[in-house]
């Protein structure tokens, strides 16, 4: 017959390595699912200060982006490769040549700017919308600059963007934001992690 002193100390044993390499040896976190995004908008909407206060870095002595910066945006569940487009007259018209690898796009907008430049903004996010390399992709449009007073709400920017019609059947958000209020700009994101990771899983069932 077993001693039960050794017999206690058999079961014991297992169960306390269980549970030393429970506590201690977990390994590695699971890895974060990576998604690569383009990030466009008229200059000065805010795109480069956005994305610093995201990536915890100050947003002061921001300069306007001359081509392109590429920043990868830690979340809890994702980490987004952010690929910013300089907003600049003369660096609009290249925007297109670097949409190719993105799978989502980031849209942002000066919610108080001029007519002018909501005019722009609005054939601009058009243009994008339509473009053959971005028209299936999930879209993200943030109206920022909603602490100005001239800021125009939502419902105001979803009507003069015509956003309806021409949206309809793509996946899309249009929040409202500004470089105070992080905890809706974190919201929009982790919405377009939800629209990413669908769009991954469709693409699985395929
Ligand atoms: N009041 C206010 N100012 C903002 C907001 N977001 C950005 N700004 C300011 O707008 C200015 C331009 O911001 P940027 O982040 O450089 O704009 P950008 O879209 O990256 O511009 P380009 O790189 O030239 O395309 C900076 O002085 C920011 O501090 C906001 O929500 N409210
Ligand atoms: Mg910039």
């Amino acid at each position: 017959a077993l001693c039960p002193v050794l017999l206690k100390r058999a079961t014991f044993l297992p169960l306390s390595w269980q549970c030393f390499r429970a506590l201690c040896c977990k390994g590695p976190p699971p890895a974060r699912p990576e998604y690569d995004l383009v990030c466009i908008g008229l200059t000065g909407s805010g795109k480069t200060s956005l994305l610093s206060k995201l990536c915890s870095e100050s947003p002061e002595n921001v300069v306007s982006t001359t081509g392109f910066s590429i920043k990868a945006v830690p979340f809890q569940n994702a980490i987004l490769n952010v690929k910013e487009l300089g907003g600049a007259d003369n660096i609009r018209k290249y925007w297109s040549r670097y949409y190719q690898g993105s799978q989502g796009v980031i849209f942002v907008l000066d919610s108080a700017s001029s007519e002018d430049d909501l005019e722009t903004a609005r054939n601009e996010l058009h243009s994008a919308l339509q473009h053959p390399q971005l028209c299936t992709l999930p879209f993200l449009i943030l109206a920022n600059h909603q602490d100005k007073p001239a800021a125009r709400s939502v419902q105001e920017v979803k009507k003069y963007f015509e956003l309806e019609p021409l949206a309809r059947g793509k996946r899309w958000i249009l929040q409202p934001c500004s470089l105070d209020d992080m905890d809706a700009l974190k919201d929009s994101f982790s919405q377009l992690i939800n629209l990413l990771e669908e769009k991954d899983h469709e693409a699985v069932r395929m």
